[in-house]
């Protein structure tokens, strides 16, 4: 893991042509990598979902895709971070596309601001917080992470954000917290995916207090040295590196300490293909495909998955005693 403090945002240092843009597009879509798509695109949609939004926002074509910068090149295991293009333009976002391009295109015109986070539920001092406050409050970090998706791809993101656990440490949660409960923004206005009634919207996700605690656990606020773009769940999204990318919510407009263990959205959804924990395991296979590897976004080939994705030395202890197959 690789966690450096960093003062300050510097100056975008070069620019990505759009034509480099649909070149590099345009190669992507010639790989291999569409024989594993045509069946995990539906990994996260298991009722056959797909939405094609109606409504949506015009898309223009002028994404920016200038990448501010970063402290290292690789990850603490020496893998490449993945670039800036990569990690705007190939998202998962519900609320927006069910394909992997569509949301950059349809949350151009997503509204971040102004945005606020209530935080409430078991704890002494609840409160409603303002993203710019929460961007002075507590010190911008930056974090090289792993995201490792169920549906078996993964990408290096360096992340900005502050620990979950100073924002905990402010509203203080009483004896009976036992579980953040985290809620993504309701608009279907703006986002044109809560129309589907394939889900319960709005988009829930869950934590155990511990595992929110630990210091892995990142509200993250930007990415290469910038401001979260929309489809990257701006302008404030949890990131817990050792778990399936789904547990990332998006979006945050609540969060809520609560003594019952949290339905996420995907629970809901498929229960027997999406369990809370979802912790990444490359000896528990979903239901549906093999969790033993993984497609690195911007390679070619496969490679292994690894037990907690790398973070098994930082949150193995959390699981102590408890099995990783029951609880999935
Ligand atoms: N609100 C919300 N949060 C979400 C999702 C979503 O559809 N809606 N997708 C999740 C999934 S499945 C993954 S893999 C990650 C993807 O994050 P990225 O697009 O920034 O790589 O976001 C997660 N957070
Ligand atoms: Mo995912």
């Amino acid at each position: 893991m690789l966690i450096k403090k960093r003062s300050g945002i510097e100056i975008p240092s070069s620019e990505i042509t759009p034509e480099h843009i649909y070149a590099s597009r345009r190669q992507f879509m010639k790989g291999a990598t569409f024989v594993a798509a045509g069946s995990l695109l539906a990994a996260c949609a298991p009722k056959g979902f797909n939405a094609a939004p109606q409504g949506a926002a015009p898309v223009s074509e002028d994404i920016d895709l200038t990448p501010g910068t970063v402290s290292t090149t690789t990850d603490e295991l020496g893998d490449p971070i993945n670039s800036y293009e990569d990690i705007t333009t190939y998202n998962n976002y519900y609320e927006f596309s069910t394909d992997k391009d569509g949301p950059a295109k349809l949350s151009k015109n997503f509204p971040t601001s102004p945005w606020q986070v209530e935080v409430g539920g078991l704890v002494r001092n609840p409160g409603v917080y303002d993203i710019e406050d929460l961007r002075t409050k507590f010190d911008q970090e930056e974090r090289i992470y792993r995201l490792r998706c169920v549906e078996a791809w993964s990408m290096v993101i360096p992340w900005m954000g502050f620990p979950l656990s100073k924002l905990l440490n402010e509203v203080e949660p009483t004896a009976d917290a036992k579980f953040v409960r985290f809620e993504t923004l309701y608009d279907p206005e703006v986002m044109p995916g809560q129309d589907s009634r394939w889900y319960d919207w709005p988009y829930v996700e869950g934590l155990r207090l511990d595992e929110a605690m630990n210091d892995l656990t990142l509200m993250a606020t930007g990415l290469y040295g910038k401001d979260l773009l929309p489809q990257s769940g701006a302008p404030i999204r949890l990131v817990v590196p050792w778990k399936y990318g789904f547990k990332s919510i998006k979006s945050i407009v609540k969060i809520d300490l609560v003594e019952e263990m949290p339905t996420s959205l995907w629970m809901s959804a498929a229960p027997s293909e999406y369990g809370f924990y979802a912790n990444v395991n490359p000896e528990v296979p979903h239901p549906r495909w093999s969790q033993a590897s993984e497609r690195r976004i911007g390679e070619l080939g496969r490679r292994e998955t690894l037990k907690f994705n790398g973070y098994e030395e930082q949150v193995a202890y959390l699981y102590d005693g408890m099995s990783l197959q029951a609880n999935f």
